[in-house]
């Protein structure tokens, strides 16, 4: 069966090109900064958005139109991966992305749960051999049942700590039957909604003994990617313990894990947290933690977590600069963690939505790399810092300085600032790169 009939493939035809199935800025061939850009991008489709989602809200019913409506439970699931995989082939990206749930249904208890996992992960992995897609990362959905209700890791309750143990260890061994490249752990119900009845030394202390069970069994059976925290402040708990990315590294350096995982970014998490997407990258990057991206945006009119598929230049360009900085994504990817809009509900349109987002992030990394090569920040960042290369900016730096010779420095001189920031200047030339970089 052919699940996307109207859709060829999508090939990259260029800037004046009027197909809306063809790339107009990513030429997954072309060189750039020594490598093509599909191995600095490396793009992936997210499964729950792209082939799980129905297009229900809190107010109304699905609405998505899909080649496999109509069929049910194990079929549906079949279907599915039999549509992801003519979707990767045709949208030629290398990478996909799911949680447990995503793939295949749940049974009465976790035995049957997994063995329909089985069923699935075994069709999956025929498919990944045939066509040469790879998983990015796989994750535990540990959020939408309703045993979830007060937390995972984090739940008062011992029994859905153990339940939630066990979803672990069999997504760990579904991440090394698949050679995942990277393993996320996200905790939507890591949180909590009232402090008034929350212990919550006990909760933190909890999540950090799962995380530590987790790279335990890693270890235990060979399973080698990169583990992933993926920090977002609220939604759906009022509070999430892996608020931005500031208080997930404290939290890890807190319980010795942060040697084991590095952070995955999400733009749109960025934007509930109250920061930009480039500042979350580039906390991360300063620190070592920048594993992977969740590549989406969000919407300053709403507060919540719309998931939208990227397309404002400013953002892929200032997040690709950070990107570039940290010598790339190494075992990560830009995963499209975004879905199209509930009016958008034929099928063609998932492809319009990666489109656009693979566009965005190729021009933005055509931009950045420019930027960097022209060291039109650098220079700019290298001059304001100056002072801390000779004298007491460098007695500072190395330790040398104290208070007391500190005042001994300035008790006479008149010290004041006459420099200016240049930052108008600086936004007119990111302006005049985003509209001329070929
Ligand atoms: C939800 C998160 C989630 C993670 C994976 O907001 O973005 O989808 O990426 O569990
Ligand atoms: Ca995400
Ligand atoms: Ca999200």
């Amino acid at each position: 069966m052919m699940y996307f009939p109207d859709v060829d493939g999508v090939v990259y035809e260029g800037k004046n090109s009027n197909n809306p199935l063809a790339f107009k800025e990513y030429n997954p061939n072309q060189v750039i900064l020594g490598k093509p850009m599909s191995d600095h991008l490396r793009f992936a489709v997210s499964y729950w958005h792209t082939f799980t989602l129905t297009g229900s809200d809190p107010f109304g019913l699905p609405t998505m139109l899909r080649p496999w409506d109509g069929y049910s439970g194990l079929d549906l699931a079949k279907k599915r991966v039999e549509g992801a995989f003519e979707f990767l082939t045709k949208l030629g990206v290398d990478y996909f992305c799911f949680h447990d749930r995503d793939i295949a249904p749940e049974g009465a208890t976790l035995r049957e749960t997994n063995k329909n996992l089985d069923v699935i992960v075994s069709m999956i992995q025929d498919y990944m051999k045939s066509t040469g897609k790879k998983l990015l990362w796989n994750t535990q959905n540990m959020f939408s049942n309703p045993r979830f209700v007060h937390g995972a890791a984090t739940s008062p309750y011992s029994d859905v700590f153990a339940y939630s143990a066990a979803q672990v260890k069999k997504s760990l061994e579904i991440a090394k039957e698949l050679g995942a490249e990277n393993y996320v752990f996200w905790g939507g119900r890591e949180g909590y909604e009232t402090l008034l009845n929350t212990d919550l030394k006990l909760e933190l202390d909890n999540m950090a003994r799962l995380l530590q069970m987790a790279c335990d069994y890693a270890d235990e059976i060979g399973f080698k990617g990169q583990f992933l925290l993926e920090p977002k402040p609220k939604e759906p708990t009022k509070h999430q313990y892996d608020f931005d990315a500031a208080a997930a590294i404290a939290f890890l350096q807190n319980y010795g894990l942060k040697d084991r995982f590095k952070l995955n970014i999400e733009a749109n998490h960025a934007m509930l947290a109250g920061h930009t997407f480039e500042h979350e990258l580039a906390v991360s990057r300063i620190n070592g933690m920048l594993g992977s991206v969740d590549a989406n945006q969000g919407d300053s009119l709403l507060g919540w977590d719309t998931d939208e598929f990227p397309t404002d230049l400013y953002s892929t360009t200032l997040a690709m600069v950070e990107v570039l900085k940290n010598g790339g994504l190494h075992s990560g990817g830009l995963n499209f963690d975004s879905k199209v809009r509930r009016g958008s509900m034929t099928p063609v349109d998932l492809f319009y939505g990666h489109i656009v987002g693979m566009d965005s992030f190729a021009r933005g990394m055509k931009v950045a790399a420019k930027l960097i090569e022209d060291k039109v920040f650098d220079d700019v960042v290298a001059t304001r810092y100056a002072s801390y290369q000779s004298g007491v900016g460098k007695d500072i730096v190395e330790g040398k300085a104290t208070l007391k010779s500190l005042e001994e420095y300035v008790i006479d001189k008149d010290v004041k600032v006459e420099t200016s920031g240049r930052q108008e200047l600086l936004l007119a030339k990111l302006n005049q790169y985003l509209l001329n970089v070929e």
